[in-house]
């Protein structure tokens, strides 16, 4: 395995355990909002974000190198301050984990790690519904507004989320 490679793959375990903590973080907020189906949601999220390092902290040792983990930078709450805010942030964040796995394809290609290029494509495909989830909570959230009934119903349908144990290339889908 190239430096290059390895050091994106690092890089990669701490915008994913980054990911994992901001969506703990915006569970807390949701919680203390009382919104406990959406704050659910959030943790389960927060949950799949740690195996997604996981899947790249046991990738680097299956080949043959020992992942580095880094700092991971306080989540940034500024400016989120109803459920709307959250999904939104949700969503941006995604945007930006998928640049960051289209990035490690492309350093992938150039390298000639078919190896990563494989394992990659679980990430690439994963990074399509978490974006397509996160769009769809976000407009509905930004269509209903902040309070009412349809809050509490959307607070209710998020509760009913369960965690499915699963880290990428380790476990079966
Ligand atoms: Fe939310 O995505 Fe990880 O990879």
């Amino acid at each position: 395995m190239t430096d290059k490679i390895k050091n994106i793959l690092n890089e990669q375990i701490r915008e994913e355990m980054y990911s994992s903590n901001l969506y703990l973080a915006l569970a807390g907020r949701l919680e203390s909002w009382n919104l406990k189906g959406m704050a659910n949601w959030m943790q389960i999220q927060a949950k799949e974000e740690h195996n997604h390092a996981l899947g790249f902290f046991f990738f680097l040792l299956s080949r043959g190198q020992e992942p580095v983990l880094s700092a991971i930078a306080q989540p940034d709450l500024q400016g989120i301050d109803k459920p709307a805010d959250v999904f939104a942030a949700a969503l941006k964040h995604e945007q930006h984990i998928t640049a960051c796995i289209n990035a490690i394809y492309e350093a992938a290609k150039e390298e000639k790690d078919y190896a990563l290029e494989s394992f990659i494509r679980w990430y690439i495909d994963e990074q399509v519904e978490e974006e397509a989830n996160a769009t769809e909570i976000s407009d509905k959230l930004k269509m209903i507004g902040s309070e009412g009934p349809a809050v509490y119903m959307i607070d209710n349908e998020l509760g009913a989320r369960t965690f499915t144990e699963f880290i990428p290339g380790k476990t079966a889908a």
